[in-house]
């Protein structure tokens, strides 16, 4: 079009658009009902809830789509670095109250709502979670988003998106099944797909040599191509017009997918083989710990690694010529080990394609790249067996072979002739399976290596990796996790977040949580202290009417609520928690009538899922529902103790029963929870915690006081001596009693739960549950002492909440943004 001609067309289009869409009363309204009519195809007079909430939740994208427009043209203006966030999971949980709350507009649409004869609230339970993650990296990854947002950062996030999230749980006789999370069945708002932005993403094939203007290159045949497509997500920050985006990338068949069966007539296998691709993005592998060498999953990396690139590498070039200012524009952060084939892609796409000199791509490399580790035992660690790697990326595997001879031969000038150091340095593990060391490929190449918690970088400094850090100290950095306040404070408890409000007189803590210290100085004082209770006290009366309708066990709300929420896994010792309340049963047993008057009536909530191959996870689980049915069921222990067991734990139900909890419990090992995530959420929460000096609970405690909660249990550096020990270590004679009282078969099914005895028991107590069991009887006992106390615990409670500032994740995101990313904000004007 002839330049007059586009301009009167530009013209004429701005004349017809509002300039923003409006967020009155009225328009609110017209646009709900405008989308229930023409995007849902419901009459207006007509509609249910579920429909109410797809119509409510399309006018709040609209409006999420009008930011997240002007923030990508002012980012593309202003050309800043931009963060790329690679994560092969996010768990995001529900859009909607989410995103109101950020674009500042709740009470304007809960009043809309409530002319139209509906309930906001009602409405936002409707929503399923976006559940596209294990456990506390994935939600950490959807923290993150949420603070880059919020902070200005020219940020993308990448990642995968699952057609089948994480599996669903459901219960049936105390045993959990698996069930698939169909979360796309009835559409997803939240979304747009983007048809036209897609790549091609290759697999197998060969390697041949070529010669290029008078050099040999290499050239890589692939043997089969699948599609990816983009869907986008906007995520909107608070208190900014910033909306950043989430960018998934669905598999789709190619149409050069398998052009040869076409071509020799073979129509139908074509067609199968085609459907095939899709089968990349389907479904979350639900292992949050064990890495399986599987070609599906290495599949689903490097697809998304794949796609992700060459999307980065076009808006780069679309305004720059040469690869030279890549890093002075681009920092990619790897979330785990998970995306690091990126690294070789990188290098593949810099010297294969772009035909850059190794050296130089691989400079360019090591000035893009930071990681951060969220494991802490090496068998966390991700290998890929060089066989797979070799048969699905043949390139790919040449150019780490080739990193990892220049590795070597650069270790070879530090430490000679060192063959037991090289060797656990080299990125190729020798052995009955020959793997690549994805961690190791990650060292070689990042310029920051982060741990999730002052404890965690230690373990990686001294044990994990340390040969990389006696060779490149400068390298490994810590980066304490955070939660973001927004979600765990704003949407979550509203009237905790309105008394913070009330009484900081501001709501600027909401962008600028430092200032929640403000509340020490009330944490004395009356007034606060029943708000501060009745806003318990009502968080707890909706937990307990959920309890009663999951379980149908009545719950009494002067009960102190005890809670453990996360993944199922031996090192959680939720059989911890177990035998304590088996204690505390027998205990109670044991009294009479008086003795019973000084009990302090406990609700014991245990939520969470086990990997589906996780025997020794699984049978916990039963034991929680087998002591569950005994206790609840027994007259003589009344309302002194119930034990509940919340079925199917996502990020949804967290936010329900987080604010409703007075103590959780964090009794991991300690040396073996990389940092923890949940335990931030209670304290924001003003949830007293029982914790191991484990992970971030040793940061806490210096935030808020060690005298503000209740630590127990061995020491990091005590626990590899006390393993040591082995065998001569014996747990209490209290321990020998619950466990006895498992095997005998007082809860049932004693067979079942032998193998779950043994592995405390004989010597095999790898957890030391027997070693911790006193001082963890004596952590319950200090909280029970201290909840009479209501006072005392009120203080405890507003103490928290007040130190729970260092432990958010816009403090996390400044650090990364400041010390990994060189990243500064790029705040689009209103
Ligand atoms: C968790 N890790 C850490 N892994 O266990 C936790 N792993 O201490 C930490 O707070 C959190 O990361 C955030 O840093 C995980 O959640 C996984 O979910 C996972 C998934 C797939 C493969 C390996």
């Amino acid at each position: 079009m002839e330049l007059g001609g586009r301009k009167a067309k530009v013209e004429k289009m701005f004349g017809l658009m509002d300039e923003f869409l409006k967020n009155d009363t009225i328009s609110l309204q017209k646009d709900i009902l405008d989308h229930v009519e023409f995007t849902v195809a419901r009459s207006r007079f007509s509609f249910d809830d579920f429909e109410a909430y797809q119509a409510l939740a399309h006018s709040v994208r609209d409006r999420l789509i009008e930011r997240w427009h002007d923030t990508h043209q002012y980012f593309k203006k202003k050309d800043p670095k931009r963060i790329y966030f690679l994560s092969l999971e996010f768990l995001m949980g529900r859009s909607l109250t989410n995103s109101v709350t950020n674009l500042g507009i709740q009470d304007q649409y809960a009043d809309a709502l409530t002319q139209l004869g509906f309930d906001y609230e009602v409405l936002a339970e409707q929503e399923g979670d976006a559940a596209l993650g294990n456990g506390g990296l994935a939600r950490f990854a959807a923290c993150q988003m949420d603070s880059l947002a919020t902070l200005d950062y020219p940020a993308w996030g990448y990642g995968l998106r699952y057609q089948y999230g994480l599996f669903r749980q459901i219960i049936v006789d105390g045993f959990q099944h698996e069930q698939p999370d169909f979360w796309l069945n009835f559409g997803n708002p939240w979304e747009i797909e983007r048809v036209h932005v897609s790549y091609p993403v290759k697999f197998y094939g060969t390697v041949e040599e070529e010669v290029l203007n008078g050099k040999k290159c290499k050239i890589w045949i692939p043997g089969e191509s699948v599609e990816a497509v983009a869907y986008d997500n906007p995520i909107p920050g608070y208190g900014t017009r910033n909306a950043i985006n989430l960018r998934l990338w669905a598999a789709k068949p190619s149409d050069q997918y398998d052009m040869e069966s076409y071509t020799t007539g073979d129509y139908i296998n074509a067609i199968v083989n085609r459907q095939k691709a899709e089968t990349i993005s389907n479904v979350l592998y639900p292992d949050d710990r064990s890495y399986q060498g599987k070609e599906l999953r290495l599949k689903q990396q490097y697809f998304f690694v794949s796609a992700s690139l060459q999307d980065i590498m076009r808006r780069f070039k679309d305004l720059h010529r040469s690869f030279d200012e890549f890093p002075e524009k681009v920092a990619l952060q790897i979330n785990d080990t998970h995306p690091s084939i990126s690294i070789a892609e990188v290098m593949r796409v810099l010297v294969d394609e772009e035909h850059l000199d190794w050296s130089k791509a691989w400079d360019i490399a090591c000035r893009i790249f930071s990681v951060t580790i969220h494991a802490v035992q090496p068998e966390g660690l991700e290998k890929i067996p060089v066989d797979l790697l070799g048969s699905v990326l043949p390139r790919h595997l040449e150019i780490i072979y080739e990193i990892n001879y220049r590795l070597v031969e650069e270790l070879k000038k530090s430490f000679g002739q060192d063959y037991d150091k090289l060797s656990r340095m080299s990125i190729i593990e020798e052995g009955a399976v020959k793997s690549i060391r994805m961690a190791n490929l990650s060292l070689a190449c990042c310029h920051t290596v982060n741990g999730v918690s002052r404890v965690h970088l230690e373990t990686l400094k001294t044990r994990v990796f340390k040969d990389y850090y006696e060779l490149w100290p400068q390298k490994f950095q810590c980066k304490t996790n955070g939660v973001t306040q927004r979600r765990w404070i704003v949407v979550s408890n509203p009237s905790l977040c309105s008394i913070i409000s009330k009484w900081l007189g501001t709501e600027a803590w909401i962008r600028n949580v430092d200032l929640i210290s403000g509340l020490r100085e009330y944490a004395k004082d009356p007034d606060l202290h029943t708000e501060w209770k009745n806003m318990k006290r009502v968080n707890k009366m909706r937990l307990a009417e959920y309890i009663e309708t999951l379980t149908s066990v009545k719950v009494s709300l002067d009960a102190m609520f005890n809670v453990q929420i996360k993944r199922i896994h031996e090192y959680k010792r939720q059989l911890l928690n177990m035998l304590g309340i088996i204690h505390r049963y027998d205990c109670i047993k044991n009294m009479d009538e008086s003795d019973k008057r000084r009990v302090v009536p406990r609700v014991c909530i245990i939520g969470g899922k086990a990997a589906p191959g996780y025997e020794v996870a699984k049978k916990i689980i039963k034991l929680c529902h087998a002591v569950a049915d005994k206790v609840n069921n027994d007259p003589d222990v009344g309302d002194l103790l119930k034990v509940v067991f919340i079925p199917d734990y996502n990020v949804s139900v967290a936010e329900l029963v987080i604010p409703g909890s007075d103590l959780s419990q964090h009794l991991s090992t300690a040396g073996h929870e990389a940092s923890g995530t949940g335990c931030m959420k209670f304290l924001m929460n003003g949830c007293l915690l029982l914790a191991t000096a484990d992970g971030s609970a040793v940061e806490i405690a210096e935030e808020i006081g060690a005298e503000n909660m209740f630590l127990f249990g061995a020491k990091v550096d005590e626990v590899p001596a006390l393993r040591e020990k082995g065998t001569t270590l014996k747990g209490s004679l209290q321990f020998a009693r619950v466990v006895r009282m498992v095997r005998d078969g007082y809860f049932g099914f004693k067979d079942y739960f032998k193998s779950l005895c043994d592995t405390v028991e004989d010597g095999g107590d790898f957890y030391l549950l027997g070693y911790d069991f006193a001082s963890y009887l004596e952590a319950q006992a200090a909280a029970d002492r201290t909840f009479v106390d209501q006072e005392k615990w009120t203080q405890m409670s507003i103490l928290s909440t007040a130190g729970s500032g260092k432990f958010s994740s816009d403090r996390t995101i400044e650090e990364y943004a400041q010390q990994s990313w060189g990243i500064e904000p790029c705040k689009c004007p209103f």
